[in-house]
C-alpha cells in the first residue's frame, strides 16, 4: 500500500447532507440500500468527480434522483465507485450492495458473532457495508432501518433514538428505524441484530433529562452486567461534574459481543464491547477485570464528547480523541479509586508498552505524519503517550487553566472534525500561553532523556539542579529539538519533610519547574541543609530520568518522600539497578538496601495495601530489558529477577507471612478498591512465599486455589503453582479447566497463564493448546490469550535461544493473516523489541520477520509492521 501523508490533507470534494440506510439482514446476503444526499463542498476542488470508497462490495443497483444509472455513467470496482460526471451540485445517490456477514472473518464492517449481527466501522470498516466517502471529516445525519427475521434477530439496535418499529406484513420479518440527530462520520455508525438479553436501567442528567440505559448480553449472562451498568452511571455523573458534559440522546445502549478486534467501540448511542469489558462476577472476574471494565466503560462513554461531538479531521489526528479520552478515563478511575495507586499502575503500563514502542523500530509521534495502514496506529503511543501529553498540559496550566481550555475547545469545535492545532489553540487562547514548543510533544517521537545532577552550597544555602535533555533518534527523525518538560519536584530535608521550593525569592508555583532548554540550571534558595531531590513527582513528564541520586538517597526517598509515586519509584529504581547488574554480570549485587527499604514499606501502617503491592512487585523483565537496551539475554534477566525474588521472599518471609494472614477476606466479596488492594498484597505475599518452590509455599498456594471464593485469589494461586514444576501444577490446571470449561473468558486466563510459564516446555504446551477444543484462531480473545501472551509476556520462551519461539509466532501470524489481518499485525508487533536482543536471538527474530516480509499476498496490515520492523 502506498504511504499517506498528513501534509497532503485536502478537504472532501463532496459532503453528505443526510443518509438513509436500509438493511435487510441475512446470514450470507445482507442487502444494504444507502441513500446519500450528496452536495458539492464549496471548499473542495471545483468540478471534482464523486469518488466513494468501498471494500469487498458487490454492487447491485445504482440510481440518481430515482433514475437507475446505466453502466456507462459510472465506474464500480469492489473498492471504489466513481461518478466522473455527476449530474448536479446536489443530488440523491441510491446504492444497493450485497454483503456476506458470515464470511466476514476480519471482523470489520458487518459480521456475525455467536450468530448475532454486529458492526465495527472504525477506522475504515463502513466501506465494507456500502460505498461512501469513508473519512472522518464527512459528517452526516443517519437514519437506519433494520429488517430481519424475528426469530433470528428479535433485537434490532441502531445509533440514536428508536423512532419506529413493527412487523413486515405477511412475513416472519420485523423492522426497527433508528434516527441519530447528531451529524457523525461513518466510523461511528453501528447496528446490532440478534438474540440478546437486556439489562435495563436509567439515568437522569444534570438538567433533568431521563436517559434509558441498556446493556445487551448473550442470554443467561445478564447477572454479570451489573458492574458495567454501575460503572456507566458513575461515568455519566462524573463527566457532568468534572467536565460539564451531559449526555445528548434519549437512549444509551451497550452490546457485549464475544468476537471483537479491540476492547470496545464508541459508536454514537450504541457502544459495542468486547464482552471481556462488560461481563464480571466474583467467581469469573479478577480485580483487574473489574477495574478494566470500569475504565473501558468510562472511556467509551467519554468519547461521546471527545470523539463523537468533536471528532477528528483525519486519522493522523487519532490522538485528539484517544489521548484525551484515555486521560479522561484515567482521571475518572483516579477519582473512583486511589489516585496514587492508579497513577502507579498507569505509569507501569506506559513504560511497559509505550516506552518500549518508542525505543524500537515501530516508534512514531503521538500524531504521526505518515502511515500505510491506519489500523496499525491504534498504539500505546497514540493512546497512552497521548494521554500523558494532555496530563502535561494540565500540569503546566493548572487546574483552572486546563478547564478553561477544555471549555473553549468544546465551545469552539462542537459538531466539527478538529485537529491537534485546534485543540492546542484552545488552551493557548484560553490562558494566553504560547504553546508552540509544547506542540513538539505531538510531533517528535522517542522518549526524552533527562539528565539531572544536584549541587548543594552549604555557605549560600542553595541547591543547584543542572539539567540536560535529549531525545534519542527514532525512525525518520534523526535529530530533535528540546521539549517543554513540566518537572514536578520537591527538596526533601534530612527530617523527611519537604523544604521550601524557592527560585530566588519566588516560590515555585505548584511545585513544577519548566525545563525548556537543552541544558538548564535551577538555583533553589533558602535551604539550611542538603536536600535529597524528589524529581518528576507523580511522573509529571513521560521521560527517562537519569539522576546522580545514590542508593542511600533512594532508600531515604522510599521511606520519606511526600509524593507516593516517588516512594514507589525510589524502591523500583533500587531494584532495577540490582537487576541490570545481575543480568549483565550473572551476579546480583548485595540487595541490603532494597531489603531495608522494602521491609519498611511492608511494615508501614500508614500505607495502604494496594500501594504496598505495587511498590513491592519488582520491575518486570521487559522493563529490565528496555533499560539494558542492548545485547539483552532474556534468560539472564529472568535469572536475576528470580534470584532477587528469592532473596526478598526469604529475607522478608516474616513480613510476607504477616501480610498474607492480615489480608484474609472478612465478609462477602466486594470489588471495591480497598478490598482489591488487600487481595493484591496478599497475593503478592503468596508469590514471594512460594518463590523457592518450597513444600510450604506450594501447599499454601494449593490451599488458596481450592478455597478461593473469587477469581483473583483463585487465578493468582494457580499462576503461582504454574510457575513451579510440581505435580500440584497439572492437577490444579485440570481442576480449573473442568470448573470453568463453559466460560470462554475464564478459559482465556487458563490459556494465558500457561503461555507465560518460563520453561523450555512451554512452546510445546502452547502448540498443544492451539489444538485444544476451547481454542480458535477465529476469535481474537483466544488468540491474544494464548499466542499473544506467549509473544508479549513470556520473554524467555518467545526469545528462545534456538529461535523456535520466534518461528512459531511468525507461523501463526502468517496463518492468521488471511483471516484477520488486524489481529495478525498486532501479534507481529511483539517483535518490536528484537533489536535489544543479543546477536544470536536477534538473528533468529530477524529471520522470522524476513520470512514474513517475503511471503506473497500479505495484508497491508502485516506487510506494514514487517517492513517497518526490519527497516
Ligand atoms: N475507538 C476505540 C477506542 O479506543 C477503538 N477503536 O475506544
Ligand atoms: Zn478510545
Amino acid at each position: 500500500p502506498k504511504a499517506i501523508h498528513l501534509a497532503d490533507y485536502r478537504p472532501p470534494d463532496w459532503l453528505v447532507e443526510k443518509v438513509d440506510l436500509d438493511f435487510a439482514l441475512h446470514p450470507s446476503q445482507t442487502r444494504v440500500t444507502a441513500r446519500l444526499a450528496l452536495r458539492r463542498n464549496p471548499k473542495g476542488a471545483a468540478g471534482a468527480p464523486v469518488v466513494l470508497e468501498g471494500d469487498d462490495l458487490t454492487l447491485v443497483r445504482l440510481a440518481i434522483d430515482g433514475t437507475p444509472l446505466a453502466g456507462s455513467s459510472f465506474e464500480a470496482t469492489g473498492n471504489r465507485l466513481t461518478l466522473a460526471h455527476p449530474p448536479a451540485d446536489a443530488f440523491l445517490l441510491e446504492i444497493e450492495t450485497l454483503v456476506d456477514p458470515t464470511a466476514n472473518t476480519q471482523l470489520m464492517g458487518l459480521y456475525r458473532t455467536s450468530g448475532n449481527y454486529c458492526t465495527q466501522c472504525e477506522p475504515e470498516g463502513f466501506r465494507r457495508i456500502t460505498y461512501y466517502p469513508d473519512r472522518p471529516d464527512v459528517l452526516s445525519v443517519f437514519t437506519t432501518r433494520i429488517e430481519a427475521d424475528k426469530q433470528e434477530a428479535p433485537i434490532l439496535l441502531g445509533n440514536g433514538n428508536l423512532v419506529e418499529s413493527g412487523q413486515v406484513p405477511g412475513t416472519s420479518r420485523h423492522y426497527a428505524v433508528w434516527h441519530d440527530p447528531w451529524p457523525k462520520p461513518s466510523y461511528l455508525f453501528a447496528l446490532v441484530g440478534g438474540r440478546l438479553a437486556k439489562v435495563a436501567d436509567s439515568f437522569v442528567t444534570a438538567s433533568g433529562r431521563k436517559v434509558e440505559l441498556g446493556i445487551y448480553v448473550e442470554e443467561g449472562k445478564e447477572a454479570r452486567a451489573g458492574y458495567a451498568m454501575d460503572s456507566l452511571k458513575r461515568s455519566m455523573r462524573w463527566d457532568e461534574e468534572a467536565f460539564g458534559r451531559e449526555y445528548d440522546l434519549d437512549v444509551f445502549n451497550i452490546v457485549a459481543v464475544s468476537d471483537f478486534n479491540m476492547g470496545a467501540m464508541e459508536n454514537k448511542g450504541l457502544n459495542v464491547f468486547n464482552d471481556k469489558y462488560v461481563l464480571a462476577s466474583p467467581e469469573t472476574a479478577t480485580d483487574a477485570d473489574y477495574s478494566g471494565i470500569e475504565g473501558v466503560i468510562a472511556h467509551e462513554y467519554f468519547h461521546n464528547w471527545t470523539g463523537n461531538r468533536i471528532t477528528c479531521r483525519d486519522w493522523f489526528q487519532l490522538c485528539l480523541k484517544e489521548g484525551l479520552t484515555v486521560f479522561r478515563d484515567q482521571e475518572f478511575s483516579s477519582d473512583q479509586r486511589s489516585r496514587p495507586v492508579k497513577r502507579i499502575a498507569d505509569v507501569r503500563m506506559l513504560k511497559a508498552a509505550q516506552f518500549t514502542e518508542d525505543a524500537g523500530p515501530l516508534a512514531h509521534p503521538v500524531r504521526p505524519e505518515t502511515y500505510r495502514e491506519i489500523n496499525n496506529f491504534y498504539t500505546a503511543t497514540v493512546y497512552e503517550k497521548g494521554a500523558e501529553v494532555v496530563r502535561m498540559l494540565k500540569t503546566l496550566l493548572g487546574e483552572e487553566g486546563f478547564r478553561k481550555g477544555m471549555d473553549l475547545y468544546f465551545e469552539r469545535h462542537d459538531g466539527e472534525a478538529a485537529t491537534i492545532e485546534d485543540f492546542v489553540s484552545s488552551f493557548a487562547d484560553a490562558t494566553g500561553r504560547d504553546l508552540s514548543q509544547f506542540s513538539l510533544w505531538y510531533a517528535q517521537s522517542g522518549t526524552p532523556v533527562l539528565n539531572v545532577s544536584g549541587t548543594y552550597d552549604e555557605a549560600a544555602g542553595t541547591y543547584r539542579l543542572d539539567i540536560s535533555q535529549s531525545v534519542p533518534p527514532t525512525p525518520g527523525q534523526p535529530e530533535k529539538k528540546p521539549m517543554v518538560i513540566p518537572l514536578a519536584l520537591g527538596l526533601v530535608g534530612p527530617d523527611g519533610r519537604d523544604q521550601p521550593l524557592m527560585l530566588g525569592n519566588t516560590p515555585v508555583e505548584r511545585g513544577v519547574v519548566e525545563v525548556k532548554e537543552a541544558t538548564q540550571s535551577f538555583l533553589f534558595t533558602g535551604l539550611d541543609a542538603r536536600p535529597v531531590p524528589s524529581l518528576n513527582r507523580g511522573f509529571s513528564a513521560p521521560v527517562n530520568l537519569v539522576s546522580d541520586l545514590t542508593e542511600a538517597d533512594r532508600v531515604f526517598l522510599a521511606a520519606h518522600d511526600a509524593d507516593p509515586f516517588n516512594r514507589f519509584d525510589a524502591l523500583q529504581r533500587i531494584a532495577l539497578e540490582l537487576l541490570k547488574t545481575g543480568a549483565r554480570t550473572g551476579t546480583l549485587p548485595a540487595p541490603d538496601a532494597l531489603v531495608t527499604a522494602a521491609r519498611a514499606i511492608l511494615a508501614d501502617p500508614a500505607l495502604d495495601a494496594a500501594f504496598k503491592a505495587q511498590a513491592l512487585a519488582l520491575p518486570g523483565e521487559g522493563e529490565v530489558a528496555r533499560e539494558l537496551a542492548r545485547e539483552v539475554d532474556p534468560d539472564a534477566v529472568f535469572a536475576a529477577r528470580k534470584a532477587l525474588r528469592v532473596t526478598l521472599g526469604t529475607t522478608l518471609a516474616e513480613g510476607f507471612t504477616a501480610a498474607y494472614a492480615a489480608g484474609a477476606a472478612s465478609g462477602a466479596f466486594s470489588p471495591d478498591a480497598a478490598s482489591a488492594g488487600r487481595r493484591a498484597l496478599r497475593n503478592l505475599a503468596l508469590d514471594y512465599l512460594a518463590v523457592t518452590g518450597s513444600a510450604d509455599g506450594i501447599a499454601r498456594a494449593k490451599a488458596q486455589f481450592e478455597a478461593a471464593d473469587n477469581m483473583t485469589d483463585r487465578i493468582t494461586a494457580l499462576a503461582v503453582l504454574a510457575q513451579h514444576d510440581v505435580p500440584e501444577r497439572e492437577a490444579a490446571l485440570d481442576a480449573f479447566y473442568r470448573r470453568f470449561e463453559r466460560d470462554a473468558l475464564v478459559i482465556d486466563k487458563w490459556f494465558t497463564l500457561q503461555a507465560q510459564i518460563a520453561s523450555p516446555t512451554t512452546l510445546d504446551r502452547v502448540k498443544d493448546l492451539m489444538l485444544h477444543p476451547a481454542f480458535s484462531l477465529a476469535n481474537p480473545n483466544r488468540v491474544r490469550a494464548l499466542v499473544g501472551a506467549f509473544a508479549a509476556a513470556n520473554p524467555t520462551q518467545f526469545n528462545r535461544a534456538d529461535g523456535e519461539g520466534h518461528a512459531f509466532v511468525a507461523e501463526v501470524v502468517l496463518t492468521l493473516d488471511s483471516k484477520n489481518p488486524q489481529v495478525a499485525a498486532r501479534l507481529l508487533a511483539s517483535f518490536k523489541t528484537f533489536r535489544q536482543l543479543e546477536p544470536a536471538r536477534r538473528g533468529h527474530a530477524e529471520q522470522a520477520l524476513r520470512r514474513i516480509a517475503e511471503t506473497p499476498g500479505l495484508s497491508p496490515d502485516v506487510a506494514d509492521i514487517a517492513t517497518r520492523s526490519l527497516a
